[in-house]
């Protein structure tokens, strides 16, 4: 008989792909059937996703995949799409980079209080949470119009299957889900005047989303019936469920991609006024764990660096731009890369330079200088993730696993292992699409058992490799002590 294959739709801010795993005889195998470029749009001032350009790679996608036993979908959080009575989208979603919410979160908080807001959802602040975007969209004509809210990733599986519903890790990134509960807050949707009938049911990692729709079959040259499956369909809910963690191993997690999202798993969420000081989030996850972690820029930064210089006409070769990283000055100037000054796109190696001018260090001389600031600060930031998440939760850790893209900067692996004292486990890359086929597997009844015995399953399965760090402990907290200093002096 032919393995079971499980098509993930993994959608990330800079790239969307389909990926086939098979399952047979305890090997799980990976196929990436198509990878499509995500390239936001700006119309007028405000900045969109090409909604329509993705859901077209994904059904070119899934007519790569050819046949399956069902299909799961994840994309990266908090954005969504309005939908009119009829249910045609009106719009396209607007980018969470997006300049919107620009000062929407003082006013939000003169309604509701921060701390009233943490204690309520535990969400950490990031100024574009979905809270603050339906602020932001208050009165406009669209929302008005409005009688249906969808998550990208539901909105994805609207259109593929027709049923409309809310799945939960990514409803928690909306900042109106108790993570107590795992329902929605209507004190808080209440305060702040969001109708919170404009979404659709919710539903969990591993319930049924529907079946393609016969269009949809047609376009895709695929037979039915093929059902979809909920998954964590929030990314990082998938990577995390994707962490090839040792069965009984204390490990903390770094997602790394756009973002570095660095944490631990807890059982139940951390709401503590310290914690939210500390910028840590519960985000919900799969098999009602927690995901107490705190939103890190990544390689985001990077990848604006790339593009500026590329404009510039400049070279930007990474590979060699990474040799001339790794042996340039070590933590010759480091950055917050927590700092929310590193949101927007654009003009970033001089963001990077005015960061170090302004915290009286060294600015980079050159591209490879500046991309070892960028990977030594990204590396700090994992660094104060980790201790903090140990701290707030009272749990320690005796591992870091680096899943995601990331996982293949050999440079930002070991700078990490370094900076955290702590070996790390790098990979899979693909951890949020192994995370997304495996929870399909498991409903589907292809594998059985806990979170933990499908992340055994990975550690056997998925090339790994691990970094031990040096015993250099004193540089890095010496930089460390620097970022310390820097924030000080930016809050004076
Ligand atoms: C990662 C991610 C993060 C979320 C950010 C914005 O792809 O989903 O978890 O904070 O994107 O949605």
């Amino acid at each position: 008989a032919s393995p079971a294959a499980f098509a993930a739709v993994d959608l990330g801010a800079s790239s969307g792909r389909v990926i086939v795993g098979r399952l047979a005889a305890g090997a799980l195998d990976l196929e990436e059937v198509h990878r499509f470029p995500n390239r936001p749009v700006r119309v007028g001032r405000t900045l969109h996703w090409d909604m329509l350009g993705l859901y077209r790679g994904v059904l070119d996608g899934l007519r790569a995949a050819g046949p399956v036993t069902s299909v799961g979908i994840d994309t990266w959080a908090v954005d969504y799409g309005l939908l009119d009575a009829s249910g045609a989208l009106l719009g396209n979603p607007v980018h969470y980079r997006d300049a919107r919410t620009e000062g929407v979160a003082a006013k939000v908080a003169a309604i509701l209080p921060p701390e009233r807001l943490y204690a309520a959802t535990g969400l950490q602040y990031l100024p574009f949470n979905t809270v603050y975007q339906l602020a932001a969209a208050q009165g406009t004509p669209q929302l008005t119009a409005a009688r249906r809210l969808l998550l990208i990733p539901d909105l994805v599986s609207y259109w593929l299957t027709g049923v409309a519903g809310t799945e939960l890790t990514n409803a928690s990134t909306t900042q109106l889900i108790d993570p107590r509960t795992g329902d929605w807050s209507v004190t808080v949707a209440d305060a702040l005047g969001i109708d919170l009938s404009l979404f659709p049911p919710l539903r969990r990692p591993g319930d049924p989303a529907g079946e393609l729709l016969p269009e949809v079959l047609a376009e895709t040259g695929l037979t039915g019936p093929v059902p979809v499956t909920a998954v964590g369909s929030h990314d990082t809910a998938s990577a995390v469920a994707g962490v090839p963690a040792r069965t009984g191993s204390r490990f903390a997690y770094i997602c790394t991609g756009t973002w570095s999202l660095a944490g631990i798993e807890l059982d139940t969420p951390v709401l503590t006024e310290e914690s939210r000081r500390a910028n840590f989030t519960n985000e919900l996850g799969v098999d009602g764990t927690v995901r107490f972690l705190r939103n890190i820029m990544g390689l985001w930064i990077l990848q604006e660096c790339l593009r500026d210089w590329e404009a510039e006409g400049l070279g930007h070769d990474l590979d060699r731009l990474l040799r001339g990283a790794a042996v340039a000055v070590p933590l010759r100037s480091v950055v917050d890369a927590g700092d929310s000054a590193f949101i927007a796109p654009g003009g970033m190696p001089g963001r990077i330079a005015e960061a170090c001018r302004r915290t009286g260090q060294p600015v980079p001389r050159d591209a490879a200088e500046t991309v070892r600031c960028v990977l030594d600060s990204l590396a700090l930031a994992h660094r104060s993730a980790v201790e903090d998440a140990q701290r707030l939760s009272g749990r320690e850790v005796d591992v870091v696993h680096i899943v995601g893209g990331g996982a293949h900067n050999e440079l930002l692996c070991r700078l990490t292992a370094d900076a955290c004292g702590l070996p790390v486990v790098a990979g899979p890359a693909e951890a949020a699409a192994l995370g997304n086929v495996l929870v399909q597997a498991r409903a589907a009844g292809a594998v059985s058992g806990s979170l933990s015995d499908i992340r055994s399953l990975l550690h056997r399965t998925q090339p790994l490799r691990q970094y031990e760090p040096s015993d250099d402990r004193n540089s890095w907290d010496l930089a460390a002590a620097r970022i310390a200093g820097g924030k000080e002096a930016t809050c004076a």
